[in-house]
């Protein structure tokens, strides 16, 4: 255990060591959590670490092929090593079921970048246990996916500039980027970010209990998700951090809480870091908003401690800011509850309440198009910039609050004509479905000498087309005492179709984006689970 006088910027808040019956409640909250499913079995667990062992073995063996393949000698051969490291919720410790391993092999500067996407693929592919892998080497972070015994991994690479990597090496000494391209900083940016997260908490057992908590909490509340202006798993991490480091002897139910209250009450912008932010070796920005204005417009800022320092909340705007804000109060009001024992633990992890009884009105927003492979990236494009279309939203007199469901819903849809797909495109399957035109009356019996129906066997020449949709909601809390007849958002909606179609790989005739206005009742049945109920159409008053 580590022992120190202060943890972070500022001096502990309070150096208590838990009461018995905060360890009590700390129980309830672990039990809460097993119940909830958010830990995996030993059996498991196991698996993880035979995987990376063997991983390690791989990494090894691929760079001292490449290695002899290029000529070196056999003493740099020798010495040239290789090492696995982790991020995300594996090296975090908060890794549940689901989880797959973040992993980055982190080679000598003989293997390059091009060597491990030439490589590496049919390595991995060539091993029994590796399914379903994919390399996509061009990405911002270029990636391989793959499947080894069953567990998914997002393996990604390094390139240090040193002729050896030994199994004892860490990636905290800055000096390491000198000379790097931007590429490999930000491969290396995961590691660098989780490993000082857990050298800067006092308890990493603690800290792990408690973000297993907020983590769950947040999925459940449908706060989980960067792209959409809500913290990620970065940015939830370092704020239980640094509760950690205001309370250092505190248990994990403890640190719940307090996280709740002060960061219900917390002054922003003023910002949740870690450590003071470090200068370094490289002409790369690190945060500032003394220098840089576009830093002084985060309204949630929450700093990465691993040189450079970044913001990991850019994305949330006034909306999703007060979304979070009211959040964080309901929790902090029910846990007070809990510890005065009229509460339990499990009404904390309720599930969100956004369609059930969240607006009067929703944008839906259908991203679509022709083909899987097109609706996979043209949804994640229109996805991370729908946070456009909330922030111009905000803008507007009528509109208190926009809200952004925090995933999309994908459809397939079956049509006979492009016409019918255009009608898909614009959202007829969430408004009353596909007008077709009207039926043509049968032709008599027309059949062939085989007995068989001719317009079945045209049928089946007849082109299906599929039309592949992504629908995104956003929730609009309208301003009080305003004309609700006249929420007009033909501007948000126009400059955000801009914006989308403005992609590098925007193409009319595969992909389309529109955006329809919905009451609660006519949300679709998908967005809700069993035993949810559909808001319903309210009975007209008779005057
Ligand atoms: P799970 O337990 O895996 O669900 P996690 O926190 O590990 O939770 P991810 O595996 O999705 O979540 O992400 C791990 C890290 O990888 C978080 C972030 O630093 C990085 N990352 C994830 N998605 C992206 C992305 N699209 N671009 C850049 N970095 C990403
Ligand atoms: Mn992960
Ligand atoms: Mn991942």
């Amino acid at each position: 255990e580590k022992s120190q006088a202060q943890w972070g910027i500022t001096p502990p808040i309070s150096l208590a060591m838990p009461t018995d019956q905060e360890v009590a409640i700390n129980q309830e909250l672990i039990e809460e959590l097993k119940r909830q499913g958010s830990f995996e079995s030993p059996e498991e667990t196991a698996m993880r670490v035979q995987v990376l062992s063997r991983l390690q073995v791989i990494i090894e063996d691929f760079v001292r092929t490449v290695c002899k393949k290029k000529g070196y000698p056999d003493s740099t051969v020798k010495t040239a090593g290789g090492k696995i490291f982790t991020f995300g919720s594996y090296r975090l410790g908060v890794y549940g079921p689901g989880s797959d391993i973040d992993t980055l092999m982190v080679c000598p500067n003989q293997i390059t970048r091009t060597d491990f996407f030439e490589h590496m693929p049919g390595i991995l592919g060539a091993l029994p246990e590796v399914k379903e892998l994919s390399a996509v080497g061009d990405a911002f972070v270029p990636i391989i996916k793959f499947k080894f015994s069953g567990i998914s991994i997002d393996l990604i690479f390094a390139r240090l500039n040193q002729p050896s990597v030994t199994r004892d090496l860490t990636l905290t000494d800055n000096n390491l980027l000198r000379g790097m391209d931007e590429v490999n900083l930000r491969c290396l940016n995961g590691t660098r970010v989780t490993d000082e997260i857990l050298q800067l908490v006092p308890k990493p057992q603690v800290f792990k209990g408690a973000l297993r908590a907020i983590k769950l909490w947040a999925q459940r509340r449908a706060i989980y998700a960067n792209v959409m202006g809500f913290p990620g798993g970065v940015a939830w991490a370092m704020l239980v951090a640094r509760i950690c480091q205001l309370y250092p002897n505190a248990v994990s139910a403890v640190i719940v809480s307090k996280f709740f209250r002060i960061l219900a009450q917390w002054n922003w912008p003023q910002p949740v870091m870690l450590k003071a932010i470090e200068e370094g070796p490289l002409s790369v920005r690190v945060w500032n908003p003394r220098i840089y204005p576009g830093d002084r417009h985060h309204l949630m800022p929450i700093i990465t401690p691993a040189y450079p320092s970044m913001c990991a909340t850019h994305n949330i705007t006034t909306s999703t800011k007060e979304i979070i804000t009211r959040e964080l109060k309901r929790a902090a009001d029910l846990l007070d509850k809990v510890f005065a024992g009229q509460e339990s633990w499990s009404n904390i992890f309720v599930k969100h309440s956004f369609f059930t009884q969240g607006y009067k009105y929703y944008l839906s927003v259908i991203a679509a198009s022709k083909s899987g492979d097109q609706q996979l990236a043209w949804s994640g494009l229109v996805e991370s910039k729908l946070r456009q279309l909330v922030m111009k939203l905000e803008t507007l007199d009528c509109i208190a609050l926009a809200h952004p469901f925090n995933k999309g819903f994908d459809n397939e849809h079956e049509v006979d004509n492009e016409e019918e797909g255009q009608q898909i495109t614009r959202g007829a399957f969430l408004k009353g479905g596909v007008k077709r035109e009207a039926a043509i009356p049968e032709a008599p019996e027309n059949k062939d000498e085989n007995g068989e129906s001719k317009d079945s066997k045209e049928g089946e020449h007849k082109k299906k087309l599929k039309i592949h949709t992504t629908t995104y909601f956003v929730g609009l809390e309208l301003r009080l005492g305003g004309d609700t007849r006249k929420v007009d958002v033909s501007w948000p909606t126009e400059e955000f179709y801009n914006i989308c179609r403005g992609w590098t790989q925007f193409d009319e005739d595969q992909h389309s984006v529109s955006v329809i206005m919905l009451r609660n009742y006519e949300l679709p049945d998908q967005v809700f689970s069993e035993g949810e109920t559909k808001p319903v159409k309210p009975v007209k008053k008779k005057k």
